[in-house]
């Protein structure tokens, strides 16, 4: 592939995963770009990323300050990354649930289609190390959204993907409502609703082992219920 590349990352509290990461994805792709898009962590992530961009100038920090949030974030790097001529957009997490060996599987699939999933419930998938009662709060949500968006996706849940630029201008960003960790489903939901085609390849999701969660239940709450104003169509496309 000769178009760029841009992986983007959003980072709260990563200090213990994200120099890691970034080294592990550019020994198995050196040719592509990163932006961590951090949100001021307090524990110093982006000192950590900044100190990266010296030695690989492919590396991008985008430092947000003001509200925060999972979504929000997402919204910049993907801005960042159309601004900055990416023709392929990988979207993961910074604590290694979305392992980076499956990188280049995600580009040799995205050659025929247009947004490619790592999913844990297609066969090959799964995920590992999870509690109980995280694993079951993952299983309902996929099952929540397929039925309530009326997708036939398999893990809608997940937020390691890869879109080509096209879906990404075409979805417009500036009209995305979601701060929160819901913006993975309104993207989805998004793409599905334009028609995009949309294959999901199997991953093997292990919980994170180093730094803290973000999640909490009111978290857990507010993705519920956004997922049904964007089946009411509350939010604007
Ligand atoms: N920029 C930014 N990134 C965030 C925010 N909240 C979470 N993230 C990042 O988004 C990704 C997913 O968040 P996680 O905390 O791993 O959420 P999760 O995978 O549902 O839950 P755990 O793995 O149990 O922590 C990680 O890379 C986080 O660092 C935020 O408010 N701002
Ligand atoms: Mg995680």
């Amino acid at each position: 592939m000769t178009e760029k590349i841009m992986i983007m990352i959003p980072t709260y509290n990563e200090r213990e995963n994200i120099v890691r990461l970034i080294e592990e994805i550019l020994g198995i792709l050196p040719n592509v770009e990163i932006v961590v898009v951090d949100d001021n962590s307090p524990d110093g992530t982006a000192d950590l990323v900044q100190g990266m961009e010296v030695i690989y100038p492919w590396v991008h920090l985008l430092l947000r300050h003001g509200r925060r949030g999972r979504g929000l974030a997402g919204i910049d790097g993907f801005r960042y990354a159309l601004q900055q001529g990416a023709e392929y957009i990988i979207e993961m997490d910074a604590d290694f649930s979305h392992h980076p060996g499956y990188l280049p599987a995600f580009l040799e699939a995205i050659k025929e289609c247009d947004v490619v999933l790592g999913s844990r419930f297609v066969d090959g998938g799964e995920s590992i190390d999870r509690g109980l009662i995280r694993e079951a709060i993952t299983r309902f949500a996929v099952l929540y959204i397929k039925w309530v968006l009326g997708i036939n996706i398999a893990d809608g849940t997940s937020g390691y993907r890869c879109f080509r630029r096209k879906v990404l201008e075409a979805i417009d960003l500036d009209k995305l409502v979601s701060h929160g960790p819901p913006i993975v489903q309104e993207i989805l939901y998004k793409c599905c609703l334009q028609g995009f085609r949309i294959k999901e390849i199997p991953i093997v999701f292990k919980d994170r082992h180093r730094g803290k969660s973000s999640l909490h239940p009111l978290i857990l709450l507010d993705a519920f219920w956004m997922i049904l104003r964007l089946k009411w169509g509350m939010v604007k496309r």
